[in-house]
């Protein structure tokens, strides 16, 4: 059901990635969503090889299943992640937070599948003819680091421009979400939020528990004078933000003011003077589950979807 050129390529059963959130996607969640049928993928934010090194393990412990690791590529380790990528024989990278093209050609040439992602038509484009094998392609209902345009636009707009398969991000977490982007000429989702409240997932309990509670107006997007926007849901600390924002602070008070925010909600739990990355989808996702159970909900809530369009 809903086999895709994106299954294909990465060798899984659905079409399903795990988004690769800093400091909350380990590999014991990335396994569970790879044993599940999906693409797992390690996310590696700031973290240097060694931490790397320490959750690919975990994940090959628990399955033997493709699973992909992040690469951020602003992040100060990122030459070191990308040569343990390819020693560890890991078989799928997806990128963020920039333009992966200098990694292209060596990702290439030791068989490791890339599958960026981006925010904006042209970046697709060039990605695209410097070989990906597939993009994501992420709105600004994304959680995190985002763009400034929305999935709904995005996603068609790229779909049209380039042949490798797109996978829609930003705003998905149910089988309406999969139907929406497949629709939209996409072949694929990958789904951040949703798998931060699976079971598997080891961010601090607090950090699920204020997605759940989340209703449809619960996230902000900080930091669009800094040129780096990031979208959390709206605590004591984004308020902060946004009042120094609005005052003007310089860019460095501003990095300041950030420092060290997204561990201090993800693993320490201060859900309020923290940095909650989540997507405008919060509102959507109400209770944990196992990533196993969340991918089949996605699955089967298409199916019934498609079924429901027959009569149409
Ligand atoms: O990367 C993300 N979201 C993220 S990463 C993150 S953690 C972090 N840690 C340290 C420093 C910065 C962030 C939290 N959320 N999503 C994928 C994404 N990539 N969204 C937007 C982009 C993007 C932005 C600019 C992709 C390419 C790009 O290229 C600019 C250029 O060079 O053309």
């Amino acid at each position: 059901m809903f086999r895709t050129r994106v299954c294909d390529i990465l060798d899984i059963e659905y079409p399903i990635l795990q988004g690769a959130m800093a400091w909350i996607a380990g590999g014991k969640l990335a396994a569970a969503v790879s044993q599940a049928g999906g693409l797992g993928v390690i996310g590696t934010g700031n973290a240097d090889a060694g931490w790397l090194k320490q959750e690919i393990d975990i994940a090959r412990k628990i399955t033997d299943r493709v699973f992909a690791v992040n690469l951020m590529l602003a992040s100060p380790h990122v030459q070191e992640v990308a040569e343990l990528i390819v020693q560890e024989k890991i078989s799928v990278v997806t990128t963020g937070g920039g333009n992966p093209g200098i990694y292209m050609e060596k990702f290439k040439s030791e068989n490791v599948k890339v599958v960026p992602v981006v925010a904006s038509l042209a970046l697709a484009r060039r990605l695209a003819r410097l070989g990906a094998d597939a993009m994501i392609v992420e709105g600004m209902e994304s959680g995190g680091h985002v763009g400034e345009m929305s999935t709904m636009c995005l996603v068609p707009m790229v779909a049209d421009a380039i042949d490798i398969p797109v996978i829609a991000a930003g705003g998905i977490a149910d089988g309406r979400g999969l139907m929406a982007a497949l629709a939209l000429g996409a072949e694929g989702v990958q789904v951040g939020t949703r798998f931060v409240c699976a079971e598997e997932c080891g961010v601090h309990p607090a950090y699920q528990e204020k997605i759940i509670k989340a209703r449809d107006r619960a996230t902000v997007v900080c930091g669009i004078s800094t040129g780096h926007p990031v979208r959390a849901i709206h605590n004591k600390f984004t308020r902060q933000y946004l009042l120094a924002e609005a005052q003007g602070l310089s860019q460095g008070d501003l990095e300041q003011l950030g420092r060290g925010k997204y561990p201090a909600a993800a693993v320490e739990g201060d859900v309020e003077f923290g940095s909650v990355l989540a997507g405008q989808i919060s509102g959507l996702v109400g209770n944990i589950q196992k990533a196993e159970e969340i991918v089949m909900d996605i699955i089967q809530g298409a199916a019934r979807i498609k079924e429901q369009w027959r009569g149409f």
